[in-house]
C-alpha cells in the first residue's frame, strides 16, 4: 500500500436518489442496476478495491435491503485475514435517530475507525460510474500534509447545482480556498468559463483530523451534517484541504478516451444517456478494461442465447449488451441494455432501452426510448414508450426527453 500508511475505506450509501424514481422506489440509489450485470455500488467498490484497500465498510441506511444483500453476496473477500467490505446499516448507537446526513453517517461509525487505527480514511461516494487509481490521490494527501483531500474534476458550469465547486488558491493551485456546495451560480474557470472544478464526492482524510471534524461538527446546532456541506467547507475555512484533480489520474488499461470519465447518473436522462455511451462502438467508458476490473455478482447463469423463432423467423440484435440467462428469439433488439434473464420473443422490438433482470418482452410486443424495471411483463402486442399520452395514463413516468420509465414488476397489456 502507498508508502506503507494503514488505509480504510468508507462508501457512503445511504443517499435516496429521489431524482431517479421510480428506479429507486424500493431500493437505495447505489444498488440500482447498470449496465446489465452491475450494481451503481460496484464502481465506487471496484476503484477501492483495485487500489488496494482491503478493509472497507458500506454505511447504508435507506432502503437498504436489497443493497446489503448485493454487498454481502457480491463482496466477499474471503481467504485474506481481516480483509473485508462490510454493510453497516445505521446502528443508532448515539441514540434513537437515523444518519441526518452524511458527516452524521460516519460521526456514528467512528468505532469502525477506531477499532482498525487507520493512517487515512478515504471517503467515497456510491452512485457514480468512473474509474479511479486512489493509491496515487492518497500519495498526493500525504505530500500535502494536509488534513483534507477532495477529488475533483472539470463538469460543464450549468451543473454547478448540484456539485460542490471549488476555487483554488491563486498562489498554491493544489489549495482549495473557497468550496461552495450546490450554488446557484459560479465563476467559470480562467482558462474555460464555461466550466468549473466540481468535487467528486470523494475524500481523503488523515484519520485524526477526520475525527475530530466530523465530532466538532456534530457538536453544532447550524450544520446539516453534510460532508460536501459542513465538513469539507470547515477544513477549507482552516486552509487544511487540499484538492486532487482526476486528471492526474492514470488507470491501468485506461486511454486518453476514458481516462477524464466520471458521470453523476443522478437522473433518469444521465443514466439513459450513461447507457447509450456504453453500447456504442467506441464508448467512452470501456467495461472491457481487464487491467482494471469492475466486478460484480458471478451470476450462476447459463449464457445468452440467440435463435431464430419457431417458424424460423430471424431475429436481429445490433448495438446492444445482453447479459447472462438471456434468451433472444426472432426479436429486433438495437441500441439497447438487457438484464440478466431477460427473454425477448418473436416478432418483439426492443429499441433505445435498458432493461432490468427477468425482463420479459412477448410476441409483437414494442418498447421504445424506455427503462423498465426488473420482472416487468410487456404482453404480446402491448406498446411502450410509443404514445407518451397512454403510458402516463397508465401510471408510467414520462421524461420531459421522451423516455418511459415502467417500475418493478409491472405487468403492461395492450
Ligand atoms: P450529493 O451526491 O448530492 O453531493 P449526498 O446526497 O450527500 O450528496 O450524497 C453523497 C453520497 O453520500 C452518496 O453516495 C449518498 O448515497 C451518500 N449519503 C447521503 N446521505 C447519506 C446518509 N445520511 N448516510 C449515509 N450515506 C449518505 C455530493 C457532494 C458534492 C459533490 C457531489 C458529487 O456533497 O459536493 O459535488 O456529491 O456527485
Amino acid at each position: 500500500m502507498v508508502a506503507s500508511k494503514k488505509i480504510f475505506g468508507i462508501v457512503l450509501a445511504g443517499g435516496e436518489g429521489k431524482r431517479l424514481m421510480p428506479l429507486t422506489a424500493d431500493r437505495a440509489k447505489p444498488a440500482v442496476p447498470f449496465a446489465g450485470q452491475y450494481r451503481l455500488i460496484d464502481f465506487a467498490l471496484s476503484n477501492l478495491i483495485n487500489s488496494g484497500l482491503t478493509q472497507i465498510v458500506v454505511l447504508t441506511q435507506y432502503k437498504s435491503h436489497s443493497l446489503d444483500r448485493h454487498v454481502s453476496q457480491t463482496w466477499r473477500l474471503s481467504g485474506l485475514l481481516n480483509s473485508y467490505v462490510a454493510s453497516v446499516p445505521a446502528q443508532q448507537r448515539l441514540g434513537k435517530r437515523w444518519f441526518s446526513g452524511s458527516a452524521d453517517a460516519i460521526l456514528q461509525s467512528l468505532n469502525l475507525i477506531r477499532d482498525e487505527k487507520p493512517d487515512i480514511v478515504v471517503v467515497v461516494g456510491a452512485d457514480h460510474v468512473y474509474r479511479m487509481d486512489f493509491r496515487e490521490m492518497v500519495q498526493a494527501h500525504i505530500d500535502s500534509g494536509r488534513g483534507a483531500t477532495v477529488a475533483a474534476i472539470r463538469q460543464p458550469i450549468e451543473l454547478s447545482d448540484q456539485f460542490g465547486v471549488i476555487q483554488l488558491d491563486a498562489n498554491d493551485p493544489t489549495k482549495i480556498s473557497e468550496f461552495l456546495e450546490k450554488p446557484i451560480n459560479a465563476d467559470g474557470l480562467a482558462d474555460a468559463p464555461h466550466e468549473v472544478l466540481a468535487s467528486m464526492g470523494n475524500y481523503v482524510f488523515s484519520t485524526d483530523a477526520l475525527i475530530e471534524a466530523v465530532i466538532r461538527d456534530g457538536e453544532r446546532t447550524d450544520s446539516n451534517h453534510d460532508m460536501g456541506g459542513d465538513i469539507i467547507p470547515a477544513f477549507v475555512e482552516a486552509g487544511d484541504a487540499g484538492v486532487y484533480d482526476l486528471k492526474n489520474n492514470d488507470v491501468p488499461g485506461s486511454t486518453d478516451r476514458d481516462r477524464y470519465y466520471w458521470r453523476d447518473v443522478g437522473t433518469i436522462d444521465s443514466f439513459f444517456e450513461a447507457h447509450q455511451d456504453l453500447i456504442s462502438t467506441l464508448p467512452i467508458f470501456n467495461l472491457y478494461n481487464s487491467a482494471w476490473p469492475i466486478f460484480s455478482q458471478q451470476l450462476n447463469s447459463p449464457p445468452a442465447k440467440f435463435v431464430r423463432d419457431a417458424k424460423g423467423n430471424l431475429g436481429t440484435t445490433i448495438d446492444s449488451i445482453v447479459s447472462l440467462g438471456s434468451l433472444i428469439s426472432g426479436a429486433h433488439i438495437e441500441r439497447s441494455v438487457l438484464g440478466s434473464w431477460s427473454k425477448i420473443e418473436s416478432g418483439a422490438r426492443v429499441v433505445d432501452s435498458v432493461l432490468f433482470d427477468r425482463v420479459e418482452v412477448q410476441p409483437d410486443a414494442i418498447v421504445q426510448r424506455a427503462i423498465l424495471d426488473k420482472d416487468v411483463v410487456v404482453e404480446a402486442g402491448a406498446t411502450i414508450g410509443v404514445d407518451h399520452a397512454r403510458d402516463r395514463a397508465r401510471g408510467f413516468t414520462v421524461t420531459e426527453s421522451g423516455l418511459t420509465v415502467v417500475g418493478k414488476g409491472v405487468r403492461v397489456t395492450p
